[in-house]
């Protein structure tokens, strides 16, 4: 079901007069509002007279993580605080969290936002949504919450956690759509078996996931074990939350909500555009907010743009799912890896589970050294040590030819790898730099 099909599948002539008018409209409030903007632009020597077409957005400053940490707590607002209805911050484990404030509109953008997003992975009113993200601060719990009311469906607000709970609700009340983090569906999954539950003869038949990594194998062993369609969902608190952008039934990357948030993709290096379709750091100004407004900011997310049409109707833009972030590339030994490359290479091997740690060291000859541990099928393990000798060196192997790195593996038995209810730790990096 397509939520919102005037803006949805609008011509993309259409779109861009819309998106043209309403940044303007945005610059002029940021200067007028903003100190922080104002002396950005001052910076520059520019206004929003000097915004004729969206090309010229580039003459236009960008906002990074830092310039929200600074402005901490209240610096970025854009309107009367007497305005604001509702707070949510970024679960950041360094520094001060970034701020996202709403007003009621902005309120009314996320549940329109997210109620295209769930659309999107199937959800109509006769829905019944267990909603496993962490309500709170962090957006995704309620996101998932307003996007699925403004449907209509039937919400099951459960936060993350409690997953003996999360199964018996699931069993008694019908779910039909699940909404939590990749991972912690996959746990949940674990849990469901453990316990006995066939998690394919429930009602239970798609999921929107997100909020971090993951990737096209993990959602094959998602779909396998629940019998259900699961979808990428993307977003990020500075922007709105969840709802910036989400997979339709042909999961052929993610529609971008572009007439909402606009989004340009970069050279991290220079800050200029790339030629369109080639990789680069996504970045989002956003078009309609009015609590804490953002222009260009810089995501670290990297991905590339897909322009072709899409089977659904669709007209905006697609972005393929992430490949990682410019900040959770490791250089090891000179060489860019990324954690997604790993699990990617990881789960084309047979009798690995999808869980996995990347420990990385730097060793008594200040080389670096990376331990990979991954977890075997329980299969697998009770066999020979031959057969798991065999199966380590097989993925020292394709992790060298995939990654140009040599690493040590780790075989480890089912269920040693701590799982996680909200975002999973894929990386340990112990190195001091
Ligand atoms: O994670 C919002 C969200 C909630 C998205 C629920 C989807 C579902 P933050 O905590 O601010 O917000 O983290 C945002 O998480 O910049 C990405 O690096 C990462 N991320 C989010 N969605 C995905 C995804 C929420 N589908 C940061 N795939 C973003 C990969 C994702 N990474």
């Amino acid at each position: 079901m397509i939520f919102n099909p005037e803006h949805e599948c609008m011509s993309t002539e259409a779109r861009k007069k819309l998106q043209l008018a309403n940044l303007k409209n945005l610059v002029e409030k940021l200067y007028t509002d903003v100190p922080f903007y104002r002396k950005k632009m001052d910076a520059l020597g520019i206004t929003s007279r000097d915004i004729h077409t969206l090309e010229d957005i580039e003459k236009l400053p960008f906002t990074t993580k830092d310039d929200l940490r600074e402005n901490y707590p209240r610096g970025m607002l854009a309107c009367p605080k007497d305005r604001i209805v509702e707070v949510h911050m970024s679960s950041g484990t360094t520094g001060k969290p970034v701020v996202d404030e709403y007003t009621q509109k902005d309120i009314d953008i996320w549940r329109e936002a997210m109620a295209r997003t769930l659309a999107g992975g199937g959800c109509t009113k006769d829905d019944i949504v267990q909603n496993c993200y962490g309500y709170g601060l962090f957006t995704g719990g309620p996101g998932a919450h307003y996007g699925a009311m403004n449907i209509g469906a039937e919400v099951l607000p459960m936060s993350s956690g409690n997953t003996a709970r999360q199964l018996m609700v699931m069993q008694d009340f019908g779910t039909t759509m699940l909404t939590c983090t990749p991972s912690y569906a996959l746990y949940m999954a674990e849990e469901a078996a453990e316990a006995g539950v066939d998690l394919k003869t429930l009602p239970l038949n798609k999921g929107c996931f997100g909020a971090e990594p993951w990737s096209e194998n993990m959602r094959k062993e998602i779909e396998a074990r629940y019998g259900m369609k699961a979808y990428d969902i993307y977003g990020l608190t500075e922007i709105i939350g969840p709802g910036v952008a989400f997979e339709c039934e042909a999961q052929e990357g993610l529609h971008v909500n572009e007439d909402l948030f606009y989004p340009e993709i970069i050279n991290p290096e220079t800050g200029k555009h790339v030629p369109r379709g080639e990789k680069g750091e996504l970045v989002f100004t956003t078009l309609t907010k009015e609590g804490t407004p953002l222009l260009r900011y810089r995501t670290r997310d990297i991905t590339y743009f897909m322009d072709e049409p899409c089977s659904c109707g669709r007209t905006t833009v697609r972005m393929h799912r992430l490949f990682g972030r410019t900040d959770d590339m490791l250089i090891i030994r000179g060489v860019n890896v990324f954690p997604s490359q790993i699990e990617h290479a990881l789960f084309g091997i047979e009798g690995t589970e999808p869980q996995y740690l990347i420990v990385v060291n730097r060793g008594d000859t200040h080389l670096d050294e990376v331990e990979l541990q991954v977890e075997v099928k329980q299969e697998f393990f009770s066999d020979e040590t031959k057969k798991l000798e065999a199966l380590r060196t097989k993925i020292e192997g394709v992790m060298k030819s995939k990654l140009q790195i040599g690493l040590k593996v780790k075989l480890v038995e089912p269920k040693t790898i701590e799982r996680s209810i909200g975002k999973a730790k894929r990386v340990i990096d112990n190195r001091k730099i």
